[in-house]
């Protein structure tokens, strides 16, 4: 049994070793030239997102103290009744982005049409930014976990403020950066600029995130699938024979798939992003065309998962490559493990045959 004495020191030293880890802002410093769209305002952007979460962290973590709970009374544009965490989060992250002025134009998902930074349309910035402010906020007021996700791309020179929406609808190929946000029993900060992808976690003594998941890849094989199971029947016959395939035992390891699902994508991805695992999430009935958002949910985390090693599709193309055509557009999404994604894709294309290497009956 350790001593206290030598107990304390175990602690400074794990202190002192925590300390040492490089925060976020000097490790976009660091890498800024790496960066294929490296300019001092791309870090400025980035140091602006960090701050709005921040301040979201903060209010999430008081949430029972502070009267941050339940519903403002209002609808968004998706229809959905908008929580008073889902206003405060939209609120800073906007205010951030529009107080650093390094963005021309914003998306959210709190919002029906865009956000110009500058309504004068005097800035000649050049990054639009998308975001859900707070995914999952349905869970905010039992205690589970939420997050931010967003999306950053270039416009082209010369955009003109008339068509800023247009010309910022690209392919989720073209992102340069993405990366979300997860309040859950820590705060981690997860972003990708087509350089890997690296997780900061919040320090709360010292008010920064530091470099606590490095490089991170998602495992091949995943163990956990994340759906909305009471939906079964809703699904697709392909989707059904799909997930009945996959609780199956691997009769190579004799080990089965678990189901996780907490309703919140991202604390669902993140998990399956450490884990391994699918998340999905697809069409039926109620939401034909899926119900996570392109721009600010598929695409930014398509984007990650690629980064880490995964795959993202709709069941039939990758979603990195759909080109959008609205601010709010939903889509089908199988995301996670390489290997759990094309098996859902070969059971929606009809090549589950392949899948079938022992010949079992569905
Ligand atoms: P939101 O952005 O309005 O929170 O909606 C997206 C959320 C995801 O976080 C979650 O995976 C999904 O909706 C849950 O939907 P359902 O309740 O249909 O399972
Ligand atoms: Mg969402």
């Amino acid at each position: 049994m350790p001593s206290d004495v030598s107990r304390s020191t175990d602690r400074e030293r794990q202190s002192a070793d925590r300390s040492s880890l490089m925060t976020l802002e000097q490790f976009v410093i660091d890498r800024q030239e790496r960066f294929a769209h490296s300019t001092g305002s791309f870090s400025r952007l980035l140091r602006d997102v960090s701050v709005a979460a921040k301040i979201i962290s903060r209010n999430i973590r008081r949430a029972g103290i502070l009267d941050v709970m339940g519903e403002t009374g209002t609808v968004n544009v998706q229809g959905e009744k908008q929580k008073k965490l889902d206003r405060i989060a939209h609120r800073e992250l906007v205010r951030a982005l529009r107080k650093g002025g390094e963005c021309c134009m914003i998306g959210s998902e709190e919002q029906p049409d865009t956000i110009p930074v500058n309504p004068n349309g005097e800035t000649r910035e050049r990054y639009a930014v998308f975001f859900d402010p707070l995914d999952g906020s349905s869970n905010t007021d039992v205690n589970a976990s939420v997050g931010t996700i967003f999306s950053v791309y270039v416009l082209p020179e010369g955009w003109e403020a008339d068509d800023v929406l247009d010309v910022s609808l690209q392919r989720g190929a073209k992102q340069v950066a993405a990366g979300y946000v997860a309040y859950g029993s820590s705060t981690i900060f997860v972003f990708t600029t087509g350089n890997g992808v690296n997780g900061f976690t919040l320090d709360p003594s010292i008010g920064e995130f530091l470099l606590s998941h490095p490089d991170i890849r998602i495992p091949d094989q995943g163990t956990m699938y994340s759906t909305n199971e009471a939906d079964i029947e809703d699904f697709s016959p392909e989707v059904r024979d799909f997930l009945r395939w996959l609780k199956r035992a691997n009769p190579e390891t004799g080990t089965r798939i678990r189901s996780r699902y907490i309703g919140s994508f991202v604390s669902d991805f993140h998990r399956n992003l450490l884990n391994g695992g699918l998340y999905l999430y697809p069409a039926s009935p109620y939401h034909p065309d899926g119900k996570l958002r392109l721009m600010y949910e598929a695409n930014p985390m398509a984007f990650l998962v690629e980064q880490a090693g995964g795959r993202a599709s709709n069941g039939h193309q990758r979603i990195l490559d759909l080109q959008p055509e609205t601010l709010h557009q939903r889509t089908p999404l199988f995301i996670g493990s390489e290997s759990l994604v094309t098996a859902a894709e070969a059971f929606l294309q009809g090549r589950e045959g392949e899948m079938m290497g022992d010949g079992a009956d569905l």
